[in-house]
């Protein structure tokens, strides 16, 4: 280093307590370097030494406040309440022979108690009127132990082939309801009926409902927007709410493949 002054900055940013940084310095001169004094050495006085203050921003938050995803809600509904959390959804077998019913499970919750947990369904696509059946939590319906929180319910079999969409709604005492998704049924949990023929080999399907199929095959074939499948993996697991497009770049887009991103959960 040459002699001459030196601007040394830093940055800060002041979130409570005192505003004022003390900034210590220490230097040496001459030929050979000296080791520094023992830690805790007091260095005020000399000339590398400075105080700063930090600006305290005008705007501290408003702690204790209503946030705005309350307001919010509670502009949307009239109500602070909001409806079951509902989690660990799943369907059993992933990959169901044609005409057997599956199993399906989810966990629920809700400070006011569960009034009503169901699971709908239909055919082929979202779009239509979907059944529905009720899900239990009495250790009679698949669901665990009674009273755990893990509801059971049942969606009956279909011919080979179909493709079957289906989510789960929960109701709390007060009566305010949520789905899973939560976006239901804009949004469905699906899978497909089809006798798998199952290889040593590892094995996936990758699922979309015969809407969004029809949009795939239908849209230029470059577009990158994730349409909204499930993947199951082996007849093993079911993933669901992935997204699904065709893979590579646009001119590579002569052979089919798949890019698909999951959820974060998974
Ligand atoms: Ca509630
Ligand atoms: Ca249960």
């Amino acid at each position: 280093m040459t002699a001459g002054p030196y601007t040394v900055t830093l940055w800060a940013r002041w979130l409570r307590g005192t505003s004022l940084i003390i900034a210590h310095g220490e230097y040496a001169s001459g030929p050979h370097w000296t080791p520094p004094p023992p830690f805790g050495t007091n260095f005020s006085g000399n000339s590398m030494a400075a105080a700063l203050r930090m600006t305290i921003p005008l705007d501290l938050g408003t702690p204790g406040a209503e946030n705005t995803v309350r307001r919010n809600l509670r502009d949307d509904t009239g109500s602070d309440n909001l409806g079951p959390v509902i989690s660990e959804v799943e369907h059993s077998p992933p990959a169901p022979p044609s005409g057997l019913p599956v199993d399906v499970t989810a966990r629920v919750s809700d400070a006011d108690g569960v009034s009503e947990v169901r699971v709908h369904y239909r055919e082929q696509s979202r779009l239509g009127e979907f059944s529905s059946d009720t899900m239990f939590d009495d250790g009679a319906h698949g669901d665990g132990a009674a009273g755990d929180g893990v509801y059971g319910g049942r969606i009956p079999g279909f011919p080979d082939s179909r493709r079957v969409v289906f989510y789960v709604e929960a109701t709390d005492q007060p009566g305010t309801g949520r789905g899973f998704p939560v976006d239901a049924p804009e949004r469905t949990l699906l899978y497909v009926t089809q006798n798998f023929m199952h290889t040593p080999l590892d094995s996936h399907h990758i699922l979309l409902d015969e809407d969004r199929t029809a949009e795939l095959n239908g849209r230029r074939v470059h577009s990158n927007d994730l349409l909204d499948g499930a993947f199951i993996f082996e007849d093993e697991r079911a993933y669901y709410n992935v997204g699904v497009r065709y893979r590579g770049s646009p001119s590579g887009r002569k052979t089919v493949q798949y890019r698909v991103r999951f959820p974060k959960d998974d």
